[in-house]
């Protein structure tokens, strides 16, 4: 993928504990409190990419459908071409809102400007843009805007600020220009900066802009463009990834959910419903409903907001299968978004991957993703609750005694969608005990299956099982698959917390007489390269039951390793019966 030096949650966090950003002192703080509690947003990746929809001139690339001029240098002069199959025919601005509204999104955030730098509203900066260039030939922005404000659904602009791959003096396109000849202060100042001015006076008062993909410019560079969207619109809140430790909040990669809480800062995961942002005819890999429902839950709980992707076509359509899953996601979040907004994160440590929690004032949330029997038991709660009652259902009963909590539900079984307990507690705000409290247990860590990103589209998790498997060996001849552009891989991102040397087991199922391969777990650095990495041939013996196995060799981990990776290095025959269930890291004495 891009291989620019990523920004991630982490060096922001050191370079917050080392000295503060220079622009601290500028951020909003209603503002930012208003993004905090809106939780769930809408994103719109919209372009003239989304004419090609992967495809171009027979070729269908791999990946992710907005970078493919990038994959295929594509001159621009070419790829200008695209704009005039743009119709937006059945674009509706209302609709849209609407569906952000009834899937419960409460913010909105659209291309206005991606990589390949076509302007998809109305600039008087480069005629390269939707108005000028498009059989639409119109600004689609405003109507949208004010459907989204009508809705109180907060709205901003993604801006590509450092690649622009139309434009010789940024960063990006190396096959029309010559990357030494160029200028980034060049285009800095005739293009990007007023770019910014634009869609900062066109379009009311915006939320959020939201920068992409720092690389080329300078914090100078960056800075002054944070400052013009301090100095006309004071109340919208700036991403990380405008760079240089910039941002009022933090971005983690996409679909890459921290290990535990972050309150230190603001953060929000990107994410897309299948695995593109912009419209791909080939890629269908949707993710269910639950799983996204748990994904928000997951994060909300761990004080982060999540950005989830729709990908219209060029006649302006959202896809069949994500409308699908985002009304699936509004009729769940109509009984518990209660428990979403303007909550805050999580006091429990969490023993696994059955349950999450969500606090606002005396109520406590417990949010039971996977629930198999009739009661729930919660230890080392010190405060007194007064009520419980499943959301959408009514009251529940439940006893307790010192620190242990015993609640009977109504039904046993794996559900479908997430429930939600309501208690009610005596004290103003949750009291719990101090083992029990919101860190990583520094000597032992699962990870688990569920929590991980998954780098390969093939994968697929299972509730039933609590387990992951169908991981593929994309290299073998005949699994060319145009979608399958990534390794069967876990990553997780303990997000420098967990320095030190580890014992690594994992559990596991597989069936047959032969192997399932050689597994591999490696640490990364931000910028992707595998620092330590050790492995383990793993026996196959039962299908259904899970075994735990030590790897031979400990691992290093160190605070500068921000991805934790499991994947197959050498493939055995039985590696398609294989579920992962967790591995576990085992803190070794000094
Ligand atoms: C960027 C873009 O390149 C992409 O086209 C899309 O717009 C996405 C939302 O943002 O892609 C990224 C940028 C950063 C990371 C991952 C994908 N990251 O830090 O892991």
């Amino acid at each position: 993928m891009n291989n620019f030096s990523k920004k991630t949650l982490a060096s922001a966090l050191l370079t917050m504990l080392v000295g503060a950003s220079s622009s601290a002192q500028q951020v909003n703080n209603d503002a930012l409190a208003d993004y905090d509690q809106r939780k769930f947003g809408m994103f719109i990746h919209w372009g003239i990419y989304s004419v090609a929809g992967g495809e171009y001139q027979g070729k269908t690339i791999r990946g992710i459908s907005e970078w493919l001029q990038h994959r295929l240098k594509i001159p621009v002069d070419d790829y200008a071409g695209l704009a005039k199959g743009f119709t937006a025919s059945q674009y509706n601005a209302e609709d849209w809102a609407q569906l952000a509204k009834n899937a419960g999104m409460q913010y909105m955030v659209i291309t206005a400007k991606h990589h390949d730098g076509f302007a998809m509203y109305d600039t008087k900066i480069s005629d390269y843009n939707v108005v000028k260039q498009t059989p639409y030939a119109k600004d689609p922005m405003l109507a949208l805007a004010n459907a989204a404000r009508r809705r109180d659904i907060n709205f901003g602009f993604y801006y590509s600020q450092d690649q622009d791959w139309a434009d010789p003096d940024a960063r990006g396109n190396d096959w029309d220009y010559d990357a030494d000849k160029r200028q980034p202060q060049r285009y800095v100042n005739a293009k990007a900066l007023p770019q910014i001015d634009e869609l900062l006076t066109g379009y009311g008062d915006l939320d959020l802009i939201w920068f992409d993909t720092p690389g080329l410019l300078s914090k100078q560079q960056a800075s002054s463009l944070r400052d013009r969207v301090k100095q006309l619109q004071p109340q919208a809140v700036v991403n990380s990834r405008i760079g240089h430790g910039l941002g009022d909040f933090e971005q983690t990669g996409d679909n890459a959910i921290p290990l535990q809480v972050l309150a230190n800062k603001k953060w929000e995961v990107p994410a897309t419903i299948n695995h593109s942002w912009g419209y791909k005819k080939d890629d269908n890999h949707w993710r269910k409903p639950k799983d996204l429902i748990a994904k928000l839950v997951d994060i909300v709980s761990k004080g982060g907001n999540y950005l989830l992707n729709i990908g219209p076509t060029g006649e302006g359509v959202v896809p069949e299968p994500s409308r699908k899953v985002l009304m699936d996601i509004g009729r769940w979040m109509k009984v518990n978004g209660q428990a979403i907004y303007a909550t805050a994160a999580c006091p429990f440590y969490y023993h696994n991957v059955n349950w999450r929690c969500t606090t606002k004032g005396n109520k406590l949330y417990l949010h039971l993703l996977r629930q198999t029997t009739d009661t729930f038991q919660l230890q080392g709660l010190n405060s007194q609750v007064k009520a419980a009652r499943l959301l959408g259902v009514g009251k529940v009963s439940y006893q307790q005694s010192g620190q242990h909590l015993e609640i009977k539900l109504p039904k046993a079984g794996l559900y479908d969608h997430v429930d939600v307990i309501e208690l009610t507690l005596a004290e103003q705000e949750v009291q719990v005990a101090a083992n029990e409290h919101r860190t990583i247990r520094p000597d032992k860590i699962d990870l688990f299956a569920w929590s991980a990103r998954f780098r390969g589209p093939e994968m697929l998790f299972d509730w039933q099982s609590n387990s992951v498997s169908n991981f593929v060996d994309i290299t073998k001849a005949g699994f060319a698959r145009q979608s399958a552009n990534f390794e069967s891989e876990l990553w997780w991102y303990p997000y420098g917390s967990i320095s030190g040397k580890y014992q690594v087991s994992i559990t596991y199922a597989c069936q047959g007489q032969d192997t399932a391969g050689t597994a591999e777990f490696h640490t990364k650095f931000a910028n992707w390269t595998v620092d330590t990495a050790v492995n383990q041939s793993l026996a196959c013996n039962s299908a259904d039951q899970m075994q735990t196995v030590s790897f031979e060799s400990p691992v290093d981990i160190e605070l500068d390793h921000e991805q934790l990776v499991f994947r197959f290095k050498d493939f055995g025959k039985n590696l398609t019966s294989f579920k992962l269930y967790k591995v576990t890291l085992t803190k070794l004495k000094r």
